[in-house]
């Protein structure tokens, strides 16, 4: 195992990894921007390196500054969290050239997920199945209409090397398409720097759900089951609950199924998601995600698994040791994300914590690097804290939700605790009766 684990992450995430790393008798190197010199993870840390200024382009988007940082440190290893470098191919391949582990999929895997086209191209060989759509990217509007035209409107129009929702735009018959393709492909280029755009037949009301999946690269595959992430809005999750309200047992084995299949045949090695979209019945693969995510926390506690150990693990070479019978998935979680922002208008509210006190007790679990006096920094995203909560049932899981969101004292900033507040006593949400738009149409009405 490892001796020292430099973490290129900031806030809640890299406290969740320093957390494993200490667990399993590991050092942790933090690296922080001068923005984040006083924050919770670099004083637990074991060494710190300031790798650069607050806005991240300069620090935590920072190769060079961060394998120096593993370099004076010392660091056998690296994990990079979530988001900034997590799915960078190219960060995780000079990690490797720099003589450090890189703790997470192989940059190859990177890649071929990084690129949509070629994912759905990857998931369709391994017998996943997809949205109807284009093969390949569409090159004008001629192709446009060509492949709208076979697979029927409404179309939605993607970008290849895009993700999470940005630059996708609605055709709802050909003139439309003739309207929307030169943008969607003028957002492409500005957002990823590459205007290819692909076609899929556009979903009206479906619901989002991924498949938490391990793999040790040696043939070892195992699910930690699924996540309803349909509660978003703008493309931002909000509230995340498992095993999905949707999904009945067979529903959810042949899901889980599919999943593992086609993860074994991959070959994957580290922890992953994959996406869907599910809507009458069927599920759509739409993306697989190559890092850990937000809410792994809702899959550990229905597992038990540490997926943060397990991605330690995996990549110091172990096995995974246990199959999917040692894995029972018992119970109920949801995860309410906590943001520093107002509840109405979303508008970011960084600025000092004055009074902060978490919830606990039977089947509370916060993740989170707040701290009474601690100052929420304007540069970075807004998260700042995770309430997981756990029950039996779902509905021993919503009781202690609605009493952990009203132990809940953050004070000093605004946050999204008063939202969740009001969208946990919705009729449809308890019911569990929501798909991908409803947030946002709670959101309208409540106006
Ligand atoms: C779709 C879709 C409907 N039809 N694809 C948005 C993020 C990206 N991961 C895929 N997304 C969507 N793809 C087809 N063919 C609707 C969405 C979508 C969405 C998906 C998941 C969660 C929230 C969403 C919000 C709006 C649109």
């Amino acid at each position: 195992m490892f001796e020292k684990v430099l973490i290129a992450n900031r806030g809640e995430i890299a406290l969740r990894v320093h957390r494993a790393c200490r667990e399993m008798g590991i050092k942790t190197v933090a690296v922080h921007s001068t923005a984040d010199a006083s924050a919770m993870n670099v004083r637990l840390a074991d060494e710190t390196v300031c790798i650069g200024p607050p806005p991240a382009q300069g620090s935590y988007l920072n190769i060079p500054s961060i394998l120096s940082a593993a370099t004076i440190s010392h660091a056998d290893a690296i994990h990079p969290g979530l988001g900034f470098l997590a799915e960078n191919a190219e960060f995780a391949t000079v990690v490797e050239e720099h003589g450090f582990t890189w703790i997470g999929p192989s940059p190859e895997h990177i890649r071929l997920m990084g690129d949509k086209v070629r994912a759905k191209e990857t998931a369709l060989r391994l017998g996943i199945p997809t949205v109807p759509g284009s093969p390949e990217a569409v090159r004008d509007i001629a192709g446009a209409e060509e492949a709208a035209r076979q697979v029927g409107y409404p179309v939605l129009l993607k970008a290849v090397a895009g993700g999470g929702g940005r630059g996708m735009k609605l055709a709802r018959d050909l003139a439309e398409l003739g309207r929307v393709l030169p943008l969607a492909q003028a957002e492409a280029k500005a957002a990823f720097a590459n205007d290819a755009v692909y076609i899929e037949r556009y979903l009206d009301r479906p619901r989002h759900i991924e498949v938490q999946l391990l793999g040790d690269g040696r043939g070892g595959v195992v699910h930690l089951g699924e996540r309803d992430c349909s509660l978003q809005r703008s493309h931002q999750k909000i509230l995340e609950e498992t095993p999905s309200p949707a999904l009945d047992p067979a529903a959810r084995e042949r899901l889980t199924g599919i999943a593992v299949g086609a993860l074994e045949r991959l070959g994957y090695k580290s922890a992953g998601t994959m996406e869907f979209l599910y809507q009458d019945g069927e599920f759509y693969f739409i993306e697989m995600n190559t890092r850990l995510q937000v809410e792994h926390p809702i899959s550990e506690m229905i597992s038990g698994v540490d997926i943060v150990r397990e991605q330690l693990r995996i990549a110091a070479g172990e096995p995974l040791g246990y199959a999917q019978g040692d894995v029972p998935l018992r119970g109920h979680s949801i995860e309410c994300r906590i943001n520093a922002e107002n509840p109405e208008d979303f508008r970011p509210s960084p600025g000092r914590i004055t009074d902060y006190h978490a919830p606990g007790g039977l089947g509370v679990r916060v993740d989170s690097a707040l701290y009474q006096g601690y100052e929420v920094p304007p540069f970075y995203d807004s998260l700042v804290a995770k309430l997981v909560v756990y029950g039996a049932s779902r509905d021993e899981c919503l009781a202690r939700l609605r009493r952990a969101l009203e132990e809940y004292v953050i004070g000093g900033i605004e946050t999204t605790i008063p939202l969740h507040q009001r969208l946990i006593e919705n009729p449809d949400f308890r019911a569990g009766v929501y798909d991908i738009h409803w947030l946002e149409r709670f959101l309208a009405g409540e106006r």
